[in-house]
C-alpha cells in the first residue's frame, strides 16, 4: 500500500500509545538540505568515504582533513533549517503523553524546533573537545568557530592536542547516559516510531529490536528500504517531511472529533 493509505493507521496507533519513543536517522534532515550518510554523493562527500574520515585514527592521521570536512558539514547544518518533519515530530508532544526523541543526528534540529526530551547518541557538530579529553571526558570547549580557521584544526586552548568536533565517531563509545536512557526508552515505550535511518550503525540499530521484543508496535517512516522494515508492524515508505505532517494532521482531527 502506499504511504497516504497507512496514514489513519499510523495515527490510530500513535492516538492509543500511552509511551512513544522516536528513533532519527539522516533521513530526517534531508528534507532540510542535508546530505543522508549512504546516499549522498556531493561535495567532500564524492570524494572521502564518511567511514574513513570519521574515526579517531583519521583524525590523528590528518587532523586538518577531518577537521575542513566537519566545518563544511557545520557550514551546511548552519545554513540548514529543520523542515516540516521535525515540526511535526515536535507537534507529537501534544498527542501522547510521554515522547522521546532518540537521535543519532548531530544538527540540533530536533531542539530548535520544539521536541522537549531530545537524546542525542552521536553527540552535536555545533559543539567541540580537546582531542586527547585533557580537561576530562567530553568537556566541551567554548570556540568561536566563526573566529577560527576551516582549514585548520585549532590547538586545544589547555595542552598541545587539537580540537575536535564533539560526535561519536567509529570505533568511539557512545555517552554513557544517552546509550542507557535510549536503550530504557526503547524496552518501555509501547509505540517506536523509526524514522531515516539505513539501522546499519550500532548500537542505535539495535534500538527497534529492542523495543519489539518488548512488545512495542514498530513504525517505520522510510522511503526506501531498511534493516528496520523486515521488524516494522508498519511501513510507510515516503519522506519524513510529507508523512509526518501528514500523521499529525490525522492526529489532530482525531482529537478534534
Ligand atoms: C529518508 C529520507 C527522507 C532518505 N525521509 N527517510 C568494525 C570497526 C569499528 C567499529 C565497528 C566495526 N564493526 C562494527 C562496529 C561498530 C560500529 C558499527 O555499527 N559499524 C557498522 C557500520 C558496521 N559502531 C560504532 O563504532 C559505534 N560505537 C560502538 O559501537 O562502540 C563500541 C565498539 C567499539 C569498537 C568496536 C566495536 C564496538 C559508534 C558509531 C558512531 C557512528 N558515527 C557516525 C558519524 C557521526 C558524526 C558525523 O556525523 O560525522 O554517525 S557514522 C554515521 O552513520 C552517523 C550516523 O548517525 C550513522 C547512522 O546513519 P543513518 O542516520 O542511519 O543514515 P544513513 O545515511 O545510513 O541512512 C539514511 C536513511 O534515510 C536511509 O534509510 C534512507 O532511505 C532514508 N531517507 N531520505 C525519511 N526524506
Amino acid at each position: 500500500m502506499s504511504w497516504p493509505e497507512l496514514v489513519e493507521d499510523a495515527a490510530q496507533i500513535i492516538h492509543q500509545a500511552q509511551h512513544l519513543t522516536l528513533s532519527t536517522g539522516a533521513g530526517m534532515s534531508k528534507e532540510s538540505g542535508v546530505p543522508t550518510f549512504r546516499d549522498a554523493h556531493e561535495g567532500l562527500w564524492e570524494k572521502y568515504k564518511p567511514e574513513e574520515l570519521a574515526t579517531p585514527q583519521a583524525f590523528q592521521r590528518n587532523p586538518d582533513l577531518v577537521w575542513s570536512w566537519y566545518m563544511f558539514r557545520l557550514d551546511l547544518v548552519s545554513g540548514a533549517e529543520p523542515n516540516a518533519g521535525h515540526r511535526a515530530v515536535a507537534a507529537l508532544d501534544a498527542f501522547v503523553p510521554k515522547v522521546t526523541v532518540i537521535t543519532q543526528n548531530i544538527d540540533s534540529f530536533h531542539q530548535l524546533s520544539g521536541s522537549v526530551d531530545v537524546v542525542e547518541l552521536h553527540g552535536n557538530i555545533r559543539r567541540f573537545r580537546c582531542f586527547d579529553n585533557c580537561q576530562g571526558p567530553r568537556t566541551i570547549i567554548d570556540l568561536a568557530t566563526s573566529e577560527v580557521s576551516k582549514e585548520i584544526a585549532p590547538p586545544c586552548p589547555h595542552c598541545d592536542a587539537r580540537v575536535r568536533p564533539d560526535v561519536v565517531w567509529y570505533g568511539e563509545t557512545l555517552p554513557e547516559w544517552a546509550i542507557k536512557r535510549a536503550f530504557e526508552e526503547a524496552a518501555a515505550c509501547d509505540v517506536m516510531l523509526v524514522i531515516g535511518t539505513s539501522g546499519l550503525v550500532n548500537p542505535a540499530a539495535r534500538l527497534p529490536q529492542v523495543a519489539k521484543e518488548a512488545g512495542a508496535t514498530i513504525i517505520e517512516v522510510n522511503p526506501s528500504f531498511s534493516m528496520v522494515t523486515p521488524i516494522a508492524d508498519l511501513v510507510l515508505e515516503g519522506p519524513a517531511g510529507e508523512v509526518m505532517p501528514a500523521i499529525v494532521a490525522a492526529l489532530g482531527k482525531r482529537a478534534a472529533g
